[in-house]
């Protein structure tokens, strides 16, 4: 079978595109406010892999979304870049010696051939990359508005460190205890670190979810990590001292019902409550506990470890006294690191309880009473409160409210909102991210610099090793290190520490809408023009990472007045995964990875987009299937040959062929519009069987299929448009309009008989199956009145014609 000519076509009309900027967005006032619209890809990180068949999946979506928009009179802008700052760049420089900027250069030089290679429709005169100084000016500009604000601050804290990468990371980059990169397990250590008040957001990144169209696994996600509880602070005195332990509960409800107390290893009270006869126990555990991580420590499924301190704890409801331990499942960062332990309704108390053979009390009962004999397993639900003095019989949630009330009237308590949220470590131990710009004064103490000495540029290095002291490799370039304070002129040293990979990608989408500007990192007006993104497609696994960070800046920009949306993104779409032939997920050692220039080299660009698209639903993982690249190929050859094959004539078209035409243009419309795009593509196949085999057809209904074709095949569309005398480009033509009348089937007479005589007529669609055509018959009106009363004895209906009802009496 002959090939269409991809190459030739594909090169040709990139190049058409390039010279006559097609897709350039413009701010053109004139188009009204809803048929602006900004759509977003998540820009890739150019790893020297190259281009994955993964990127095209969401970028082919998109695509085809803002060209089938553009049809509709919509101004669009839609850009794309790179995410150039990052560990792999360094990682090689430390292998090959060769700078993390000559690499990271050469790789968007390759992918954006790729992405060229495909015929996207994106405003290349708005490329960025996080790592170029026009670019990284912001982003520090970005994180001293963060400062003055109070929300960066530098800390002494034991953070993550990842013994192979030799950096700190941050919370949301350590998965199951292991480094996210590289999977080495993470250890704890106290650092100088710079740290980002997320925190203060908290609220507002949780409950602004509600103004956002996006999928409800990732807004759930956001929520746990967010993970705002409510219920109460509650101070119990140390028995025998003046001291007192802060605990927080979201169960106040069961505070009859505590029999211990624990503090997490290194709380600051174990110190001095621990009795001398403990004290050697104590400390032992202590030591051993430093060396765990927050996730073995926390795991439901270990077996609880801990020591009695010797103290005891009073509860402030009933009087009771009750022994002080320490253990490692209570977490130091959360709360107060200290717990009052309900054994009876908490899972982790109950397994410690049995542990240790401490009391168990049971103070919520599912029915209201006490179970007879004790509890057998621990009970987590709400309930009435039993062994509760004066609040027995209360119901959990009034009860909750009683009791926080209770205490602060005594001035032992108070309601109380937690986070599992903690402030965003922002600080890396590294060479290739954006340097940090503030210096240490030994005078004004940390002086940020001037947003005129800004940007404050990446020097180049001799050596990328980092120090593994905690330092980066910057701190060894004395020329850079040693500079003048900002405020006092004397000397100072800069910051060493850069900005995690995540900075720069925090704030791109604003970049894009004004590029160039050396003055702002964006001009308000453009904002106003383009913000919010509309649509953003990426996958799914930055739900707590990018997603987050970026909705935490948006915020902060937008309370200074610098954005005009509350949230950045306002739908998000996640695309599945692309997989294997094998169903597995692709990889380097699997040897299932797909590379799109073979595709593009072998079928063309063309055939690429439509099946990525054909494979299935946007959102679904799917495994990649070569027959199925080979079916598109087939496809896209056919349309070219009823090109070259039919007769296009300037006759009118005949109603069977405005029937097929309307109808094609009703699905691919609609499926277009809700992203559904493998089914637009499907009805795009029955209109190319349902012409094969003609001989002629009117050129106006070839044309109009043509600009049906045009957003998923963009370079064909535009090769046949000028063969059928279209002038380019395709995509600047209106998108058709289909007429509804034209869409349905044919209609039919039927009449309705009640024992062989004709009682009522209706017109219906052809083709209605017999109990369509039954429940028709039994509603009709005259029918009805004329069956009232009778018995149905039987019903004998012919397809398209008629209905006749035999009726007794
Ligand atoms: C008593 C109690 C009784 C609790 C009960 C639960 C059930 P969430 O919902 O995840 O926010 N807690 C408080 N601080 C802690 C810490 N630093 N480390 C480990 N656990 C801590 O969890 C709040 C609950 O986790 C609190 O409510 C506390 O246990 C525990 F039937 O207090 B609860």
């Amino acid at each position: 079978m002959s090939k269409y000519p991809y190459t030739v076509i594909e090169k040709k009309w990139q190049a058409y595109w390039e010279q006559n900027k097609t897709f350039r967005a413009v701010e053109d006032a004139s188009v009204p406010e809803d048929k602006r619209l900004f759509v977003l890809d998540m820009f890739p990180y150019p790893s020297g892999a190259g281009l994955h068949v993964g990127h095209p999946e969401g970028y082919t979506a998109t695509d085809i979304w803002c060209r089938f928009k553009r049809h509709n009179g919509y101004n669009v802008l839609h850009p794309m870049g790179f995410d150039s700052f990052g560990l792999p760049a360094e990682n090689y420089a430390l292998k090959t010696g060769t700078p993390p900027r000559v690499t990271t250069e050469a790789n968007i030089e390759n992918f954006r051939r790729q992405i060229k290679s495909l015929g996207f429709s994106y405003d290349w005169d708005r490329q960025i990359s996080t790592h170029d100084a026009s670019y990284y000016h912001w982003t520090q500009w970005i994180f001293l508005q963060l400062y003055k604000k109070g929300l960066a601050y530098e800390a002494m804290m034991p953070i993550n460190w990842c013994p192979q990468d030799m950096t700190g990371l941050a919370n949301e980059e350590v998965v199951d205890g292991k480094c996210d990169r590289c999977g080495t397990p993470v250890e704890r250590r106290n650092l100088r670190q710079w740290v980002l008040k997320i925190t203060a957001y908290g609220d507002a990144l949780e409950d602004d979810l509600a103004l956002i169209d996006w999928p409800e696994g990732i807004k759930a996600m956001q929520r746990n990590w967010i993970g705002r509880s409510e219920g109460a602070n509650v101070t119990f005195a140390v028995d025998g001292t003046d001291k007192t332990l802060q605990i927080y509960t979201t169960r106040p409800d069961t505070l009859f019902g505590v029999t211990y107390m624990v503090l997490a290893p290194d709380h600051p009270l174990v110190d001095s409550v621990t009795t001398a006869a403990q004290r050697a126990s104590v400390e032992a555990y202590q030591k051993q506990a430093r060396l765990k991580s927050d996730l073995e420590r926390t795991d439901l499924a270990k077996e609880k470890t801990g020591v009695f301190t010797g103290a005891y704890a009073v509860n402030p409801a009933n009087g009771a006294k009750v022994p002080i331990w320490i253990g490692d499942y209570v977490l130091a960062n959360y709360g107060f690191g200290a717990i009052m332990a309900v054994p009876a309704h908490d899972e982790r108390d109950w397994a410690f309880a049995k542990t240790f053979g401490l009391p168990v009390i049971e103070v919520i009962a599912p029915e209201g009473k006490p179970t007879a004999d004790g509890l057998k397993a621990c009970y987590t639900g709400p309930g009435k409160a039993v062994n509760s003095g004066e609040f027995s019989g209360w119901e959990s949630e009034a009860f909750k409210k009683a009791i926080t009330g209770w205490l602060e009237e005594k001035g032992i308590g108070k309601k109380a909102v937690n986070y599992k949220l903690r402030d965003w470590i922002f600080s890396r131990q590294r060479y290739w991210g954006e340097p940090i710009p503030v210096v240490h004064c030994p005078k004004d103490g940390i002086v940020p610099l001037r947003e005129d000495q800004l940007p404050l540029l990446l020097p180049e290095v001799k050596s990328y090793h980092p120090t593994g002291t905690g330092e980066s490799p910057l701190a060894a370039i004395d020329s850079w290190v040693n500079t003048t304070c900002p405020h006092c002129g004397g000397p100072a040293k800069r910051e060493t520490n850069t900005m995690p990979q995540w900075a720069g990608s925090c704030w791109y989408y604003l970049r894009y809408i004004d590029p160039q500007n050396t003055q702002a990192f964006a001009d308000p007006a453009k904002l106003a023009y383009w913000m919010p993104v509309d649509l953003y497609v990426g996958g799914a696994e930055h739900a707590v990472l990018h997603l987050l960070y970026s909705r935490f800046w948006h915020k902060v920009l937008y309370d200074l007045g610098l954005v005009n949306t509350e949230e950045p993104f306002q739908k998000l779409v996640n695309q599945g995964m692309i997989l294997g032939e094998n169903g597995q997920k692709m990889s380097k050692s699997l040897g299932n990875v797909i590379n799109p220039d073979e595709i593009v080299g072998e079928y063309g660009a063309d055939t690429l987009r439509a099946y990525e698209m054909f494979m299935g639903p946007l959102q679904d993982a799917k495994p990649w299937n070569t027959n199925g690249v080979a079916g598109v190929n087939r496809f896209l050859n056919r349309i070219w040959r009823a090109a070259e094959d039919l007769k296009f004539t300037d006759t009118a078209p005949t109603k069977e062929q405005l029937k097929i035409l309307h109808k094609t243009i009703k699905k691919v419309t609609v499926d277009t519009e809700n992203m559904n795009f493998n089914t637009a593509i499907s009805a795009m196949m029955i209109f190319v069987n349902e012409i094969t085999g003609l001989s002629e057809l009117p050129k106006s209904v070839w044309k109009t299929f043509v600009v049906l074709l045009s957003p998923f095949v963009p370079h064909l569309a535009e090769e046949l448009w000028a063969m059928a005398g279209g002038s380019p480009s395709v995509s600047q033509t209106p998108w058709p309009v289909w007429d509804e009348a034209l869409t349905v089937d044919d209609e039919v007479e039927m009449v309705f008989q009640i024992n062989g005589k004709i009682r009522s007529k209706l017109v219906v669609p052809a083709g209605l199956a017999a109990e369509e055509m039954e429940k028709l018959a039994r509603t009709d009106k005259r029918i009805t009145e004329l069956t009232a009363g009778k018995e149905i004895v039987k019903i004998i209906t012919v397809p398209n014609k008629l209905v006749n009802i035999v009726v007794k009496g």
